[in-house]
């Protein structure tokens, strides 16, 4: 008995003091105020289906940039609580299209949403149960860091409103690419309304360009104009479409909108 338990106390001198430290580091990893502009607004640790499942299944991590310049986050990463990395890319921006930085730049107050879309385990994941996610910028700086303690399927998770130390919390309406809190449901009154869409052309491609392809129609009903500077519309997957020049066509009382990317 006694020479085992000397035994014992000669193996924890020999253990490697960084072991210790390792796990006190882990223990303390929690949620942190975000430094810059570009910040973690929300993510989906527990999605409904497999957490590995190609985008618009699956994990994903959605950014706001509350500044006033719009920022590019080409080459930022994402890691987790077991420095599992994911990197901000053509593979994992949702949206992204190698022939328009706009969809990897973040306008001033809008957000971007980042899939893990089919990557592997060993190489990325958000946990189910704790997980201390971390965003890094271009230089390797890291500027946010998300925590949370555990996950109910199907439900996001956002800062905790109460301080931005504390664990994230759950939200059971999941607004990926919006704002926060008010979901597919936050809809505001407009005299503008989608009047007509196309999701099924023929004899064209669905990707056609105008006046092939899919379109919206809006319309506006009210009795003054609208300047549609700003405005742009989503579908359930999250995928932006911003009204500008590549995607209205005329500029009457209703307009025309060629879908060249999206797909409902
Ligand atoms: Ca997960
Ligand atoms: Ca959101």
């Amino acid at each position: 008995m006694h020479g085992r338990s000397i035994f014992l106390v000669a193996l924890l001198l020999l253990t490697p003091m960084s072991q210790f430290i390792d796990a006190s580091a882990a223990s303390s990893g929690r949620a942190m105020a975000c430094t810059g502009d570009i910040c973690l607004s929300e993510t989906m640790p527990n999605p409904n289906g497999y957490d590995n499942a190609s985008w618009p299944g699956g994990e994903w991590v959605e950014l706001h940039n509350s500044g006033t310049t719009d920022i590019s986050i080409l080459n930022w990463q994402l890691s987790n609580i077991a420095s599992k990395t994911l990197d901000l890319n053509s593979a994992t921006i949702v949206g992204y299209d190698s022939q328009n930085s706009s969809t990897w730049t973040i306008s001033a107050g809008d957000y971007m949403l980042i899939a893990r879309n089919g990557t592997p385990t060993s190489q990325f994941y958000l946990s189910n149960t704790a997980d201390a996610l971390d965003l890094f910028d271009s230089t390797g700086t890291r500027v946010d860091q998300a925590s949370w303690n555990g996950s109910n399927s199907g439900s996001s998770k956002i800062a905790d409103p109460a301080n931005a130390a504390y664990d994230w919390i759950d939200e059971s309406n999941p607004s990926p690419g919006l704002a926060n809190g008010g979901g597919a449901t936050g809809l505001i009154p407009s005299d503008l309304v989608i009047s007509e869409v196309l999701p099924d052309p023929w004899p064209s491609y669905d990707n056609s360009t105008w006046p092939g392809g899919e379109w919206v129609e809006v319309s506006n009903t009210g009795s003054s104009t609208i300047d549609l500077t700003g405005w742009s519309i989503t579908d359930s997957a999250g995928n932006e479409l911003r009204f500008n020049e590549t995607h209205l066509v005329g500029a009457n009382a209703s307009i025309l909108m060629v879908l060249r990317f999206m797909v409902f």
